[in-house]
């Protein structure tokens, strides 16, 4: 079953106007933060830009660890704008609001929210003109989105069914004569689940759904594990719809998902004022080969760096045509690692790049986070494919080639299981069309690193300057 937002996309949230929907996504570690997409009809997307996307709205220090960053954003359309809430976990961050006329941006700068403590922050507006913030817990603030302030502490609105962990992500919506109280439940994990409460205040008290949860996998032999984390959104033609996260885990037992987090959508219909989830419908697979000459003087928004992108580390415009990697880390386990990639989408691809690494190291990258990944690497004069797997760092090859210019590839190919052990994919690194190593994809899963994050390709530049003259991106069909 494939998502309508392949690849690390976790977390989705939702809404409409007019004909258009807009919907955005956890980003984490990486800048800049909180993609943002748009469709006409709620199957395919396209990302047009990034809300975070200048320092002065985000700045990763470089203690930032993979998974932490920038989590669980909820966007919103009142009052002829747009508003974004987003917690930034790192860096004494916080949750913080941000507002646009186009969500294509510019987004303003944050406005902090220190009195909301919380992940997971909703908006939503009564018709007496209060703003609710409701948080993981399950809280909820009644703030003035404008200057931040929050009047006094919260309120407790629900925990969620008793004895399930983790009611988070919750989603506050007037429909008809209710408030509905929508949250996530029992852990982001294979136990995932969407439950739902409503109420005639959007202060409570609310009463659960007889049939909670309306949403879970759990326990089920479907393609689609960890469905939860979700928002609501109606079509002009009045039908419902869910968005929600949901994981294609592969191989032997446990099954080990590579793509992180990526966006399904499911049709709701209502039976006595509760919602009832449909089937999940197939996104739109693109199979073409996208390839960036490098050309233009800004990377497409779908391009992802480690923190934080200068200019000065990450150029395009430097040598025309080549995008210019300067190093100012060790190589892929430094946190100051330069990198720029793009999230990996199918379960099937390739990935290739032309590299000039006369002037220092550098290469191709698959990327679970800052301990699991593996690369192949051109210097002067040879490539090599290192395998970082937690604390253990492996040199798998090395190959003599001559100088000048270099073609790197990575192949990643499905495996079905032989054994309860096999892992999910393989992935083939070469140089030109020589193959110099495979290796077991499993430990480039989230079962295996942990955390929140799914697989990016990228480049990167482990010293001195790398130059790139293209990147191909090529879902094998
Ligand atoms: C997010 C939480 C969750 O804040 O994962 O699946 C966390 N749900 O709601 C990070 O993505």
């Amino acid at each position: 079953m494939i998502p309508v937002i392949a690849g690390m996309h976790p977390d989705p949230s939702v809404c409409r106007v007019g004909d258009d929907y807009y919907l955005v996504c956890s980003s984490f570690e990486y800048f800049p933060g909180v993609p943002v997409f748009h469709s006409t009809d709620l199957v395919r997307w396209k990302q047009i830009g990034n809300a975070l996307d200048r320092p002065s709205q985000l700045a990763l220090s470089a203690a930032t660890p993979s998974s932490a960053g920038i989590y669980a954003p909820t966007l919103r359309h009142h009052d002829g704008r747009f508003w974004l809430v987003v917690t930034n976990v790192s860096d004494g961050g916080g949750n913080v609001v941000l507002t646009a006329t186009d969500p294509a941006g510019p987004w303003s700068d944050p406005v902090p929210l220190p009195g909301v403590e919380g992940i997971d922050p909703d908006l939503a507006w009564d018709s007496d003109g209060n703003c609710w913030c409701t948080v993981a817990g399950v809280a909820q603030y009644r703030v003035d989105p404008a200057t931040g302030e929050a009047s006094g502490p919260p309120t407790r609105l629900w925990s969620g069914t008793p004895g399930s962990k983790a009611p988070e992500a919750p989603h506050l919506y007037q429909i008809g004569d209710f408030w509905y109280l929508l949250i996530a439940e029992g852990g982001t994990e294979r136990g995932h689940a969407v439950s739902i409460a409503r109420s005639a205040a959007p202060t409570g008290p609310f009463e659960p759904c007889p049939d909670n949860p309306v949403l879970s996998h759990r326990g089920t032999d479907d393609p689609v594990q960890n469905t939860g984390h979700a928002d609501l959104v109606q079509a002009p033609d009045g039908a419902w719809w869910m968005v929600f996260l949901g994981v294609r885990p592969g191989g032997g037992t446990p099954g080990w998902h590579v793509l992180g987090r990526e966006t399904f959508l499911a049709p709701v219909t209502w039976v006595d004022g509760w919602p009832v989830v449909g089937e999940i419908v197939p996104g739109a697979e693109s199979l073409s080969v996208e390839r960036d000459e490098f050309d233009s003087p800004r990377l497409d928004p779908s391009w992802i760096s480690l923190r934080d992108r200068s200019e000065q580390h990450c150029a395009t415009g430097e040598t025309p045509g080549w995008l210019t990697l300067r190093a100012r880390g060790s190589g892929m386990d430094d946190p100051a690692v330069v990198f720029a990639g793009r999230r990996q989408r199918h379960l099937s691809c390739a990935a290739r790049t032309l590299v000039d690494a006369a002037d220092g190291s550098g290469g191709l990258v698959v990327r679970l986070d800052e301990d699991h990944h593996y690369e192949v690497e051109a210097a002067a004069g040879q490539v090599r494919v290192l395998a970082r797997i937690g604390p253990l760092h492996a040199v798998v090859a090395t190959l003599a080639v001559p100088d000048g210019p270099v073609v790197l590839e990575v192949r990643v190919r499905p495996r079905p299981p032989q054994d309860s052990r096999s892992g999910p994919d393989v992935l083939t690194f070469c140089v030109e069309t020589i193959e110099l190593a495979s290796l077991d994809g499993k430990y480039l899963s989230t079962e295996v690193a942990g955390g929140f994050t799914g697989r990016v390709i990228g480049l990167y530049a482990a010293t001195g300057t790398v130059r790139f003259d293209w990147f191909e991106y090529d879902p094998l069909g």
